[in-house]
């Protein structure tokens, strides 16, 4: 069989588990995004995130992670809901990837343990291995050399269909397949999600301080919050460059209702989340990243 029919033999497995784009990539070291890796390191851009200075050959080098790897298998899965925030000061956000009943690491890694399982078994030989947010790699490098987007100035990855609101996951696979091209950078003259940002976390075009980022503090931040973070209402996370992106005014939801908003927790009072106790925190938001991040960020985010 040729290389192209085996490519889009794999890409339709793919998505018939519900990925909406998926792209291939030729598993070698990256060179520019090496330098601008170790940069963002150097100049302590990752804030207390210190696993992020770990493991810096395997993110540029896939080789390291899995010597026989020959192509890199980027996936998207949308989790945008036709729901929105509430603008009223009373009701504090949670970002929309949080909103729902499940962790979407467990929903997708379930999806590529099945894909890879398939892939392995039609290709005599090949050796996969998958991540998804859970390992050292630039998942936004690969999806963008995939052709899955552009990295925005607001540094996520954005599709010109369906925006920015999903999430990116890798297949690593021995075997060498047909490989896709990037796409054209679309922010052009646009700068919206640099002026939108609250705290100026995104310091120049592309680039992104966690240290004045919200989703860094409400998410990752173990210790306090400094004074001069104003988190604007936000709890869990922080959706501003995103939701002000033109890019993600093309409104396609996701497939997947898991994502749906849980409605014991969605547009609910600052006084009523306060309520919870952590039994009851526990039990509302078993198995969600709001779990993942434990009860006394939450009561310490709710109290800012
Ligand atoms: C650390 C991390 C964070 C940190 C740092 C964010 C960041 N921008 O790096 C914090 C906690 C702040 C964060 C926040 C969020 N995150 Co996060 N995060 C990650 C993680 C684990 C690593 C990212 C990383 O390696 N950063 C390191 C820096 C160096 O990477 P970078 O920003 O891409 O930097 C590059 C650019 O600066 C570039 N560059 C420099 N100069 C120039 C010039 C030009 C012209 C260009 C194009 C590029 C460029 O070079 C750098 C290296 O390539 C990834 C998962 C993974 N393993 O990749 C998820 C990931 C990036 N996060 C994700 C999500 C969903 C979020 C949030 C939306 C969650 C939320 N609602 O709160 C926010 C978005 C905030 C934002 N605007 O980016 C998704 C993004 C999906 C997408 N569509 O892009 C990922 C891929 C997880 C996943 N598997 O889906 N995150
Ligand atoms: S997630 Fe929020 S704080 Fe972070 S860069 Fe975007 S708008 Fe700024
Ligand atoms: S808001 Fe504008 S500049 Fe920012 S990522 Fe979207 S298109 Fe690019």
């Amino acid at each position: 069989m040729d290389i192209n029919t085996i490519t889009s033999r794999i890409k339709d497995i793919c998505k018939s588990y519900g990925f909406f784009k998926v792209g291939i990539s030729k598993a070698e070291p990256f060179a520019e995004e090496a330098g601008q890796l170790k940069q963002w390191l150097a100049e302590g851009r990752n804030a207390d995130m210190d696993w992020m200075n770990q493991g810096t050959e395997k993110r540029i080098n896939p080789a390291v992670i899995m010597p026989e790897v020959k192509s890199i298998i980027s996936l998207a899965y949308l989790y945008d809901t036709p729901y929105t925030h509430s603008d009223s000061p009373d009701i504090p956000k949670i970002s929309r990837y949080a909103w729902g009943e499940r962790d979407y690491h467990k929903i997708i890694k379930r999806k590529l343990k099945e894909i890879c399982f398939s892939i392995e078994k039609y290709i005599d030989g090949a050796t996969t291995k998958f991540y998804v947010d859970d390992g050292p790699v630039l998942e936004k490098s690969w999806a963008v050399k995939s052709g899955i987007g552009w990295q925005g100035k607001n540094t996520t990855v954005i599709n010109p269909e369906y925006g920015s609101f999903f999430f990116l996951s890798e297949i690593l696979i021995s075997a060498e397949l047909a490989y896709d091209k990037p796409i054209e950078d679309l922010c052009s003259t646009c700068s919206l999600c640099i002026q939108s940002c609250p705290t100026g976390a995104l310091y120049e075009e592309y680039k992104l301080d966690a240290n004045l980022c919200i989703a860094y503090h409400t998410i990752e931040n173990r210790n306090e919050i400094p004074e001069y973070i104003d988190l604007n209402n936000w709890i869990f996370g922080c959706d501003i460059c995103q939701d002000v992106c033109p890019h993600n005014k093309k409104k396609f939801f996701s497939i997947d209702k898991s994502f749906y908003p849980k409605p014991n927790i969605f547009n609910k009072t600052r006084e009523e989340l306060l309520k919870l106790t952590e039994e009851e925190f526990n039990k509302e938001f078993e198995g969600t990243p709001i779990r993942r991040s434990k009860y006394e960020r939450w009561k310490r985010n709710l109290q800012i």
